[in-house]
C-alpha cells in the first residue's frame, strides 16, 4: 500500500523536505483514493482518514504535511457516493501537487530578484525553495557565490552543494559553526522553512536561529523561501509548532552513546526563528514581510479565526 510505503520513507526521511513530502502525502492519498475497493462511503472515508492520520504521524515540525492533507482531504466534505469522493480526492491531490511545483517557480521569480549582481549568498540546509532563488539568480546572467553548511547531523548540505555543482555555481562548503567566522563575506542569507507561525516565526533546521542571530548582528538581511502552505493555521488558536527530536544514533555511533553512562544526546531537528531577525518572506503571493503571515494563513489557506470558531461550535454542539 503506496501510503504505508510513502509514510515510512517521509519517516526515514528517504523523501525529505517540506515541499517533497508534501507533494508525497498528496500522492499517496491520490493512489489509496484510486485503489480502495469498497462501495460504501463511510469506510471509504475511514479509510482515508487512517491514511491520512499515518502520513501525518510521520514528521510532527513540517506543517507542509498536515495542510496538504487537509487540502486534499477537504474533497470528502460535500461527496455523496464513493465515487464522487475518489474524483473530488483525485482532481485536488492533482491540482494540489501541481501548485506546489508553480509556487516553486514563482518564488524562484520573486527571490531572485532580490539577488544583486555579484552577491555572496550564504544558505543552511537543504530547501528547493531556497535553491530556486538562487539558482533563477544564477540563470539570468547574475555573478554569484555561495556559501552552503555541513547541517550536522544528517548533512543535508551535501546535496545542497551538489545541486549548486551541477547548476555551477561557486560554492564554498563550510562547517556549520563557521558561519560566524565567514558572516563578512556574505550579503544575504536565503533559507527555506518547514513552518511559519502566525507571528511570522519561522520553523526551519536546527542551526538556522543562530545563522540568523550571527546575520542580525552583522546587519546581513535574511530572507526565507516558504509557500503559502507551510504557514500554520492552528497557531491561531496559540497551538504551538512541536519541534520534532530525532534519534541520537544520528548524532553518535549507539556504542559510543552507550559507553557514556552519564550523557545524554540531544537531537532537536528544527528551531525557531523570531519575526525580527527575518526580513522577508519569500511566497509563491508575492515578498511579504513576517508581520503578515495571519493574512497569508487567512487568504491564501482560507483559515481565518472564523474557521476555528466553526470548530468550537460544531464540537461543542456534539458535546452537548
Ligand atoms: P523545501 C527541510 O527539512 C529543511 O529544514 C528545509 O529548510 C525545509 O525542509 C524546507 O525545504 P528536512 O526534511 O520545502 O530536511 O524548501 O528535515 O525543500
Amino acid at each position: 500500500m503506496l501510503v504505508t510505503e510513502t509514510a515510512e520513507k517521509i519517516k526515514n526521511m528517504e523523501i525529505r523536505g517540506a515541499g517533497r513530502i508534501a507533494r508525497a502525502a498528496a500522492e499517496a492519498l491520490r493512489v489509496h483514493a484510486l485503489s480502495l475497493e469498497t462501495a460504501s462511503l463511510m469506510e471509504f472515508r475511514s479509510e482515508m482518514q487512517r491514511g491520512s492520520d499515518l502520513l501525518i504521524a510521520t514528521r510532527p515540525t513540517a506543517v507542509s504535511l498536515p495542510n496538504a492533507v487537509h487540502i486534499v482531504m477537504a474533497g470528502i466534505g460535500e461527496a455523496e457516493t464513493v465515487a464522487e469522493a475518489r474524483s473530488a480526492l483525485t482532481e485536488r491531490a492533482e491540482k494540489f501537487i501541481a501548485s506546489s511545483r508553480h509556487a516553486v517557480g514563482k518564488i524562484a521569480e520573486f527571490g531572485a530578484r532580490h539577488i544583486r549582481d555579484g552577491d555572496t549568498i550564504l544558505t543552511h540546509c537543504n530547501s528547493e525553495a531556497a535553491l530556486s532563488c538562487i539558482i533563477e539568480a544564477h540563470r539570468s546572467g547574475k555573478e554569484i557565490e555561495v556559501f552552503a553548511t555541513e547541517v550536522r547531523p544528517r548533512n543535508q548540505g551535501l546535496i545542497t552543494i551538489s545541486t549548486l555543482n551541477d547548476a555551477g555555481i561557486k560554492t564554498s562548503y563550510i562547517v556549520d559553526s563557521a558561519v560566524r567566522s565567514f558572516i563578512h563575506e556574505i550579503d544575504l542569507v536565503i533559507v527555506g522553512a518547514d513552518a511559519v507561525t502566525v507571528n511570522g516565526a519561522v520553523v526551519n533546521k536546527i542551526g538556522t536561529s543562530q545563522v540568523a542571530h550571527t546575520a542580525h548582528e552583522a546587519r546581513v538581511n535574511m530572507l526565507v523561501a516558504a509557500e503559502t502552505y507551510k504557514f500554520a493555521p492552528r497557531t491561531i488558536i496559540g497551538e504551538l509548532i512541536q519541534i520534532e527530536e530525532r534519534m541520537p544514533g544520528e548524532v553518535l555511533p549507539e556504542e559510543i552513546a552507550e559507553s557514556l553512562k552519564n550523557v545524554t544526546i540531544r537531537n532537536p531537528g528544527f528551531d525557531v526563528t523570531p519575526a525580527e531577525y527575518v526580513d522577508l518572506i519569500i511566497t509563491e503571493a508575492g515578498a511579504v514581510p513576517p508581520q503578515m503571515a495571519y493574512v497569508i494563513i487567512k487568504e491564501y489557506l482560507g483559515w481565518g479565526i472564523e474557521e476555528f470558531h466553526k470548530i468550537f461550535e460544531v464540537n461543542n454542539r456534539h458535546d452537548e
